[in-house]
């Protein structure tokens, strides 16, 4: 046989082996439909869990390219990874559910084809196509979540984001005019869950959460053990923010030299990629304390800056419990999450594992 016939044949059976099955894309949705947050369950041990907020999809101009975006994630998450199961879990709407359905059944698709089609590097293809991860799907309401932490959204909006801005505002980073368009989309409630995402998922210990406009380049097993080498102590693990969004925030806060700040040099953090230690969240008693209804308002009065504007929800809650706890959170290396904005006042400048695309859905 020639060898470009043996390539068919194996290209052939390749396919045959992916497709064998009437679709075995639809066997990634393990339970169809939108089920509550406190039902999701661990699929197994060797599974890490991760979860992506998708609403609104069907909102023009909010979140233009948002279907898109996340399709070109999940593929480069299929194409970096070396083989570790994965557990998707989808917080969503009911009007976004379905499209939502199709874009990771598309992803899928297009992933595999791609694969087994690319004729350059025939083995290395063949071999990635055998180790695409084993991969579930779970779609949870996102009203699931908000509905058991009402007060505690309202009262951290008017406190935590510009719940007044109708329109997208320009902010000035830098003395070289260097600026940040700032999205009017963070009063939104699903800016506001992520601390309480402990008793929100109760039957999970672990869990990272990514952007939807972020380009994976490493297997995220990877990524995941960083919570086995947590303190036990550290709940949450995020990098710094790279734009400098709020640089003249931390210079002003620093400048007033309040004893309880226990971190030196003040930054701020960006909330795209998050590893959260669940168990540790629902057992930290001053964690726990909190994010109880009043601590929000609490925290930044504490601060003395009622009259300073945050903007960036609960990224903005989490750098200051940060800077008042420094030990309930560890820093993840920038190469985790580079946030390739234009304009870097704190430029990550390693080569990415994943890269933070900050497009158009997404503009702050
Ligand atoms: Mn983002």
């Amino acid at each position: 046989m020639k060898p470009l016939h043996l390539c068919f044949v194996i290209l052939i059976c390749i396919n045959s082996y992916i497709f064998c099955d009437n679709d075995v894309r639809d066997k990634v949705f393990i339970i169809p439909g939108l089920q509550s947050a406190d039902e999701v369950r661990s699929v197994g041990d060797d599974f890490i869990n991760i979860a992506v907020i998708m609403v609104n999809v069907n909102v023009k101009g909010l979140v233009d390219g948002i279907l898109r975006t996340f399709g070109i994630m999940l593929r480069s998450i299929f194409l970096s990874s070396k083989g570790t199961p994965i557990n998707l879990i989808l917080i969503t709407d009911e009007k976004s559910y379905e499209k939502v359905y199709s874009a990771i059944k598309i992803s899928i698709g297009q992933y595999l084809s791609e694969t087994a089609f690319r004729m350059s590097g025939i083995k290395s293809q063949i071999a990635r196509a055998f180790i695409f991860p084993k991969f579930t799907c779970q779609f949870v309401h996102l009203a699931s979540i908000t509905k058991n932490i009402r007060e505690e959204i309202d009262e951290m909006k008017p406190i935590y984001s510009l719940i007044n801005l109708n329109e997208p505002s320009v902010i000035t980073v830098d003395e070289n005019n260097a600026t940040v368009l700032f999205s009017n989309k963070y009063k939104e409630d699903l800016y506001f869950i992520a601390p309480f995402y402990g008793n929100s998922f109760p039957h999970l210990d672990k869990l990272l959460t990514l952007d939807a406009d972020l380009q994976v380049k490493e297997d995220l097993g990877v990524l995941y053990e960083e919570l086995n080498r947590a303190s036990e102590d550290e709940l949450i693990i995020i990098a710094k923010d790279q734009v400098g969004y709020n640089a003249d925030f931390c210079v002003y806060v620093q400048g007033m030299k309040l004893p309880f700040v226990k971190v030196e040099k003040l930054f701020g953090l960006n909330c795209g990629v998050v590893l959260y230690d669940l168990e540790k969240m629902r057992t930290n008693k001053l964690y726990r304390d909190h994010i109880k209804a009043r601590k929000f308002k609490e925290l930044k009065s504490e601060y003395n800056i009622d009259h300073v504007e945050l903007i960036a929800s609960e990224q903005d809650w989490f750098t200051l419990l940060l800077w008042k706890y420094p030990h309930l959170f560890k820093i993840l290396d920038c190469e985790w999450n580079v946030q390739a904005n234009t304009e870097q006042k704190f430029p990550c400048n390693k080569l990415p594992k994943i890269l933070h695309t900050h497009n158009e859905i997404h503009n702050a």
